[in-house]
């Protein structure tokens, strides 16, 4: 679990749950859902995207990427949304989010690891791709790729800033795998309520935020009936109206 080790006074002196996050982010909204699940009271640090606060050396002194969510939890910095939905789970096990099942409960791993690991290769190519987006000018990757030591990301946003953006087969791979994992989504839903049994777990709480990035990008979830079913129902939770929708109206100061 990526607990970042640090002597900053500053962050160690940082009590209770701190989320660091910005508004539209899909891997902050999990955190902000798991939080409502909990009934967690926490402090919000805005970290605005627009305007790429996340990019000033004080937010690299928390997350070693800069990318946001992070969690600064009585002085101990967490990062990866995936692994900060575990920390919260450990330290703050009522009401369980976690199957007791153990086959379940390695099924959620794999979800939780699969956000993890195909944010940048698969759900931010299609949402850029699509967009033709560029959140990084040249000008300025010169400074991000000296403080950016994690490569996938220098090379993802270097991409993004060739004359024909991603390529259209790159984007398509990305479409294709989306499909997969929300034709599987929709299988597992068949004769369930939730991901990975009856029960609401990590695994719903960290995928519902990459329903909502993608059908800004009209996302075809007509074609997984079973998918839409628990989307409708999550959406209609008052973690998801506080975590995600109230946030769509939020005006940094
Ligand atoms: N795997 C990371 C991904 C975090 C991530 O990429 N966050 C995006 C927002 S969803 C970000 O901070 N982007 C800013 C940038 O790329 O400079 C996680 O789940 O925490």
């Amino acid at each position: 679990m990526p607990i970042r080790p640090t002597e900053d006074p500053a962050i160690r002196a940082m009590d209770g749950i701190n989320l660091f996050h910005y508004s539209q982010s899909n891997c902050a909204m999990r955190i902000r859902i798991a939080l409502e699940e909990k009934g967690l009271a926490w402090k919000s640090h805005y970290i605005n995207l627009d305007t790429q606060d996340n990019l000033s050396d004080d937010y690299f002194n928390i997350h070693p990427h800069g990318l946001v969510p992070s969690l600064v939890h009585d002085g101990e910095i967490v990062y990866e949304s995936s692994d900060i939905l575990r920390y919260l789970e450990e330290k703050y096990p009522e009401p369980s989010l976690i199957p007791k099942d153990p086959t379940h409960r390695a099924e959620m791993e794999e979800w939780l690891d699969l956000t993890r690991d195909l944010h940048v290769k698969v759900i931010k190519v299609w949402v850029y791709g699509k967009e033709r987006y560029r959140s990084k000018t040249k000008e300025s990757m010169e400074a991000y790729s000296k403080k950016q030591p994690n490569q996938e990301l220098i090379d993802f946003h270097n991409m993004t800033l060739q004359e024909g953006h991603i390529p259209q087969d790159k984007i398509d791979a990305a479409e294709k795998k989306l499909h997969a994992l929300f034709a599987r989504i929709d299988r597992n839903l068949e004769n369930q309520d939730w991901i990975v049994g009856d029960t609401m777990t990590l695994a719903d709480i960290a995928w519902i935020p990459n329903y909502t990035l993608l059908k800004f990008n009209e996302f075809p979830f007509e074609q997984y009936p079973n998918a839409q079913r628990w989307i409708n129902h999550f959406i209609a939770r008052p973690s998801y109206k506080e975590g995600v929708d109230k946030w769509f109206d939020y005006v940094p100061a």
